[in-house]
């Protein structure tokens, strides 16, 4: 019975995520590093970067690698990286302002170079 159960909860998942993709046109996919630490940090990467039925992102805490779906007739890599950069987290492109990276929880602020600490 609990077997089935988890059955249904993991189907249920995969739908809701294809679903989401599904409804996303004109879909590009890239596959971008983006500067972060823990569950936390994910949570307001992919709050940030997505985008109701444009943009979906999916950053993993172990690879720091997120996978960016977006419509491309409405956005771009850049419009993304943009916001996520916005709420403090850097990315190959685009770096956060000191002040951003600094209103990150303790816990979130990632390895930054020193170059970028030093930065008014
Ligand atoms: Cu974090």
């Amino acid at each position: 019975m609990k077997s089935i159960k988890n059955g249904l909860i993991a189907i249920t998942l995969l739908l809701s995520v294809t679903a989401a993709t599904a409804q996303i046109k004109n879909v590009k996919t890239e596959t971008v590093k983006i500067f972060g630490n823990c569950g936390m940090c994910e949570t307001k990467i992919e709050k940030a970067g997505t985008q109701k039925n444009i943009a979906l992102v999916d950053w993993d805490k172990d690879s720091k690698m997120a996978t960016l779906t977006y419509d491309s007739s409405k956005t771009t890599r850049e419009e993304i990286l943009k916001r996520i950069a916005a709420v403090g987290y850097d990315s190959e492109k685009f770096q956060a302002t000191k002040t951003a990276y600094n209103a990150l929880p303790g816990c979130c602020q990632y390895d930054r170079a020193e170059a970028t600490k030093e930065e008014k």
